[in-house]
């Protein structure tokens, strides 16, 4: 529902991900049935330049993991999909019958298959979102902060092991405009492997960072290949060459190839690093008849590197280094069809160290005319990029001059203006605000973003004004992870978001657990209350709600043996009989999951077990747990809403005093669900009317003494037009009713919203006229007329 894959990705990004492989077809399958996967089947049809193919679920699966959409409407659905050339190859997953797939088959069966498009060579890098290196970009930013020789302050993170620290520096790099991250942990006395691999592990868990692909920066090929292994998306090899031959950089290009990244090629070959135009040019143009021609790397997945040096060292050699630089640049793109072409751009101002506000003028100015001729992207400080027309003309003269050799005297000048500007450049805000807020809505907000910095903060002052630290866990706490719930099944959060919401909540639980032992020890209760066997189903691998349940419970005292994921029913029941458990708790995110719990109580059944049982996980529901899995099980069976209830509930069932009652209580209430299921299936059989009317509601009117009202006759209550009271009027759950939300958005935001809204129905002013006397029939006792 979020368009993302489960890991994160845009079909897009998807599809650039895995294009190397040249698969034969790349589909859709499952998911929330045909008609939600409309959008992303459109997505993938114009993108994919493979086959394309769609098994959709016989529509969203019901409460009962069950499956409504009968064979006509899904076939409706696909003969649209296959009309407007959207399919290859066709079929259903999840809930369809042989049916389905025959009337699918008939009703495609004439209809032409979908076209291939044609797209033009571009590199398509990914992230979780795709980065197409097309015209239309212009320049594309490659952030530099994120490298250990190229940032004093990210060498220091990376070393003290401060690694939240270091992705909030590649946070900020994204969040100014880098297109790609450069990472680069190449230092001596770092394990620079083990950093690169740590690093891209946990940027893949912050979306708002590796929604761009990244630049893997290394000099040593062991840390680029581990670098490649822990990237999703189509990212980039920062660098190889022909310093050590032909043979070695052909190997590593075949690999690159098979790792399906893009890869810059530096200037460099056995002699070493080009420094003049022609240099320069002549190794790119070796460079790429080897890559297209022998290794078979399509052009535009290299992007040629012809080396920016320090220019106005003070050695005259180095002053031609800028020029020579842009020039290479025009005859590459000239003579290298598709091949992109980039630039350490920081490297130009080397001699300037120290003047910030200088060297950020030399990159905008040096930018600006390599872009011009042809530069595709560059390896720069986003966010300290001044606009070209925004340096000083002073300034830009004077750069320009040491930058074309316009005059001998140039780089001196430059030298005296570098004592004027070494100004530090202007840095931007982080937007704290929401630190202002009360302390409930600061761990809540932390939970959503899953931002750990203040969490023991705020852990700590929640707990101090509780009664006990516990409070906090199942308050706060609880309920921030209820709206990342919410989030999550709404399609509005996907789930590496969701897994640093957990790393939130598990710091904060770490944080508290002390006090909260320390408070058990007070009260002088150190016995456990019971022991709880916790298990994520066969076949099933989620398990971030139950850890929850698992930590609750476990801060309440209670012993949890956590059996972890795909946990087959043998395991569960061995477990259960030689630990003696008191409760089974069975978990799972999957609909296949629903099936699998109702085997497990089955086994429970028939090996005797009379433990209770509970039941939770996002597809489950008390109608699943009522209907299909409390009759076949003697046991307890309670479906557990979400981890807020799960202390409750253990706690009943597990206490000599309310547990007869609680189990009464649930199961009569399971009953009845399953009467209303029942009820809702089968129509209801209906008496003649001749026997109903036999049969009346007996009314004993004999009895009745009805009130004398104060006054009779018509009273004005409100002298108001109505559409006065028409704002008075809370219209969500009409616009709700109305599906307003997608088709009409200019209504929403109209002042006078209700009347525009009902302005949409035929009879407008009898429907207004209806609804605002039924809301002040409702509103009665506020006017305390009616008796
Ligand atoms: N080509 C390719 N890759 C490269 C380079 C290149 N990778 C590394 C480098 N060159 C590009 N990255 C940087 C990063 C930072 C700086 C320069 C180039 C830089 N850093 C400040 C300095 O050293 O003065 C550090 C300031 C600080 O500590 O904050 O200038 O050319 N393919």
């Amino acid at each position: 529902l979020s368009g993302r894959t489960l890991t994160g990705q845009t079909a897009e990004a998807f599809l650039n991900s895995i294009r190397h492989a040249r698969p034969f077809s790349v589909g859709l399958n499952c998911a929330l049935g045909a008609r939600q996967l409309a959008p992303y089947l459109e997505e993938l049809s114009r993108t994919a330049d493979t086959l394309v193919s769609c098994h959709p679920n016989a529509g969203l699966p019901n409460e009962l993991g069950g499956y409504n959409q009968g064979p006509a409407e899904m076939r409706g659905l696909i003969e649209d999909f296959a009309r407007r050339g959207l399919l290859n190859v066709v079929g259903g997953c999840c809930g369809t019958t042989p049916e389905h797939i025959a009337q699918i088959a008939e009703a495609v069966r004439d209809l032409p298959p979908r076209i291939i498009p044609e797209r033009p060579a571009l590199c398509r890098l990914s992230g979780l979102e795709p980065l197409n290196i097309g015209p239309e970009l212009n320049f594309v930013n490659v952030g530099e902060r994120t490298n250990v020789t190229g940032s004093k302050r990210f060498r220091t993170l990376i070393k003290e092991d401060r690694l939240d620290e270091a992705l909030e520096v590649a946070r900020g790099q994204v969040e100014s405009g880098a297109q790609i991250l450069d990472v680069n942990m190449d230092e001596g006395l770092l394990d620079s492997e083990g950093s690169m691999v740590r690093f891209l592990r946990l940027l893949a868990s912050e979306p708002d960072i590796s929604r761009v692909p990244v630049m893997v920066d290394s000099s040593r090929w062991e840390v680029i290949e581990s670098g490649l292994q822990c990237l999703q998306g189509k990212g980039v090899v920062n660098s190889i060459s022909m310093k050590d031959g032909e043979g070695p950089f052909r190997e590593k290009a075949e690999k690159i190839l098979r790792y399906g990244a893009a890869m810059v090629v530096m200037a460099f070959d056995e002699e070493g690093q080009a420094d003049t135009k022609e240099r320069k040019v002549e190794i790119c143009m070796r460079a790429y008849r080897i890559l297209t021609e022998e290794v078979g790397v399509p052009p535009e997945d290299i992007i040629f590197d012809p080396n920016v040096f320090a220019i106005a060292t003070g050695i005259p050699e180095h002053d031609g280094y800028g020029q020579a630089f842009i020039e290479a640049i025009r005859e590459i793109k000239e003579h290298l069809p598709a091949a992109l072409t980039s630039g350490g751009i920081s490297n130009l101002s080397f001699s300037f160290r120290g003047s910030a506000q200088l060297r950020e003028a030399m990159h905008a100015i040096f930018l600006y005319h390599a872009v011009r001729a042809g530069l595709d992207m560059g390896i720069v400080n986003a966010g300290a990029l001044p606009v070209y027309d925004d340096v000083p003309d002073e300034l830009r003269t004077a750069v320009e001059d040491v930058l074309f050799q316009r005059s001998p005297g140039a780089t001196e000048h430059l030298i005296t203006l570098a004592q004027r500007y070494s100004g530090a450049a202007q840095q931007k805000e982080e937007d704290l605000a929401w630190r202002e807020a009360p302390v409930e809505e600061r761990l809540q907000h932390a939970l959503v973003k899953g931002a750990d910095r203040w969490v023991e903060e705020d852990a700590e002052e929640a707990r101090q004004k509780s009664d006990r630290a516990l409070d906090v866990i199942e308050g706060p706490l609880m309920a921030g992870m209820n709206v990342v719930g919410d989030l999550f099944g709404s399609g509005k959060m996907f789930l590496p978001q969701v897994v640093k919401s957990a790393r939130v909540m598990r710091k904060a639980v770490a944080y508290l657990t002390p006090y909260m032992e320390a408070e058990k020890a007070q009260a002088g209760d150190s016995t456990l209350k019971g022991r709880i066997l916790l298990a994520t189903v066969k076949g099933d691998v989620h398990d971030i709600g139950k850890k929850i349940v698992g930590v609750v419970l476990q801060c309440n005292g209670y012993e949890v043996i956590d059996l972890g994921v795909m946990v087959p029913s043998e395991r569960i029941l061995e477990t259960a009989r030689d630990q003696a458990v008191q409760i089974v708790g069975l978990s799972g995110l999957i609909t296949p999951s629903l099936d699998e719990m109702v085997h497990v109580a089955e086994e429970l059944e028939r090996e005797g077990f009379d433990v209770p049982l509970l039941i939770g996980g996002a597809t489950t529901s008390t109608a699943h747990t009522a209907v299909r899995v409390e009759g076949r099980y003697r046991g307890a069976t309670v479906h557990v809403l979400d981890a807020s209830r799960a202390v409750g509930v253990v706690s009943k069932l597990l206490s000599s005093r309310e547990r007869a009652g609680f189990v009464a209580r649930t199961r009569e209430e399971y009953s009845q669900v399953r009467e209303r299921h029942e009820g809702r299936r089968e129509k209801r059989e209906l008496l003649p009317i001749a026997e109903a009317r036999a049969n009346p509601f007996p009314v004993d009117w004999g009895s009745q003494r009805p009130t004398k009202p104060r006054s009779t006759g018509l009273q004005v209550v409100l002298d108001q037009p109505i559409s006065e009271l028409v704002r008075y009027i809370d219209w969500t759950p009409f616009f709700q009713a109305w599906e307003l939300k997608g088709k009409y958005p200019d209504i929403l935001t109209d002042p006078d919203r209700g009347v525009a809204a009902t302005e949409l129905f035929e009879d407008a002013e009898e429907l207004l006229g209806q609804i605002v006397r039924d809301h002040l029939f409702r509103a009665k006792g506020a006017f305390g007329i009616w008796p």
